[in-house]
């Protein structure tokens, strides 16, 4: 037996975590996520946005919306580009940590939608105001998490 998600957001209740450091990216970001999520079948009224000052703020904000138990699913937005002190490798793995933990302490799935590049020109690049989006491949995979994980709590509640 396959048990697998949906790419159906319709009913779903999703939070956008989004980081305002290099907010000319994630403002993309964002956008390309509301665009899935729209193009999904997710009403407006479902959708929430949090914003944080950077990436490092993500997990916690994640794991507090998580806790409130009226969200399927979190996407986490961010934006970090290296730069020539190791901030950037501290703040990313504690971004990844964090958010693994958040999901795993709240049973609620979240998206890691945080770039990590080289260069702003990279980061452009993944932030493109098509499907490649990676604000968009974020949200696709939160919805697919949300409607798999619906599915397959009903049929663990039907076995106890
Ligand atoms: C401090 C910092 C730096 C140097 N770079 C980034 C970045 O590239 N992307 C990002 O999202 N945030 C960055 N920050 C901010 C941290 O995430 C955090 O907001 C501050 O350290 C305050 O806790």
């Amino acid at each position: 037996m396959i048990l697998e998600g949906s790419l159906d957001a319709r009913g779903l209740r999703i939070t956008l975590v989004v980081a305002r450091f290099n907010a000319d990216i994630t403002e993309r970001l964002q956008r390309g996520a509301l665009e899935a999520l729209k193009a999904a079948g997710a009403k407006d009224e479902d959708i929430s946005i949090v914003q944080v000052p950077g990436s490092f703020e993500i997990p916690l904000a994640a794991q507090v919306a998580a806790s409130t138990g009226e969200v399927d699913a979190v996407v986490c937005l961010g934006c970090l580009i290296k730069g020539e002190t190791p901030h950037f490798d501290y703040i990313a793995s504690a971004a990844a940590h964090g958010i693994t933990a958040a999901a795993a302490a709240t049973g609620v799935p979240m998206a890691f939608g945080i770039l990590t590049t080289n260069s702003q020109e990279q980061a452009l690049a993944r932030a493109r105001a098509d499907k490649t989006n990676k604000g968009w491949e974020a949200a696709t995979a939160a919805i697919e998490m949300a409607t798999m994980l619906r599915t397959l709590r009903a049929r663990e509640g039907l076995r106890a």
